[in-house]
């Protein structure tokens, strides 16, 4: 299964959204993150991904959710996710991201991965979750993705 992580970094009561320019997801607002590579964890991932994407070094990060994807062409993701709640550095546009701030409460949903308004805010609330999520076709190669099948489940 292949692994990836997602981060969101977080201040009075805002969340950091990059707006993706390429690879999976382009066009969609998401955490800034990518693939675990080989003989990283997905700690140093997010670490390297946030430096690559904004150029923000993370000082303090917490591991929230572990979500799992799966599609009909063949498509199974393993995702950790962390809230990132300190970093230094001004987040600033690469090539790869555009960051912009969103009012937790206040997310541009439809302009994101649909299964994100399933588990996104309770994240944000403080809770920790483990989630899998059933999808038609995830890179949209012979269809538009869409969420067929949504499973959450809450971590004590
Ligand atoms: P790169 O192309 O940047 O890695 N990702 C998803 N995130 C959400 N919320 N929902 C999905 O539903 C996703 N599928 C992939 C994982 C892709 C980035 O996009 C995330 C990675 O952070 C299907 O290397």
């Amino acid at each position: 299964m292949r692994r990836y992580v997602i981060g969101y970094p977080v201040r009075d009561g805002k969340v950091l959204l990059i707006h993706k320019k390429r690879g999976l997801g382009r066009g969609l607002y998401n955490g800034v993150g990518g693939k675990v590579e080989e003989g990283e964890s997905p700690e140093e991932a997010i670490e390297r991904e946030a430096m690559e994407e904004i150029g923000i070094e993370v000082l303090r990060k917490e591991w929230v959710a572990k979500l799992y994807f799966y599609d009909h062409y063949g498509t199974a993701m393993e995702v950790d996710v962390f809230l990132i709640k300190e970093w230094k550095g001004e987040p600033k546009e690469s090539d790869e991201a555009k960051p912009e701030w969103f009012p937790m409460d206040n997310l541009p949903y439809d302009r994101m991965w649909e299964d994100d308004r399933v588990w996104l805010w309770r994240v944000l609330r403080g809770e920790r979750l483990k989630a899998t999520f059933h999808f038609n076709d995830i890179w949209g190669k012979y269809e538009t993705p869409r969420m067929l099948k949504c499973e959450v489940q809450h971590l004590e």
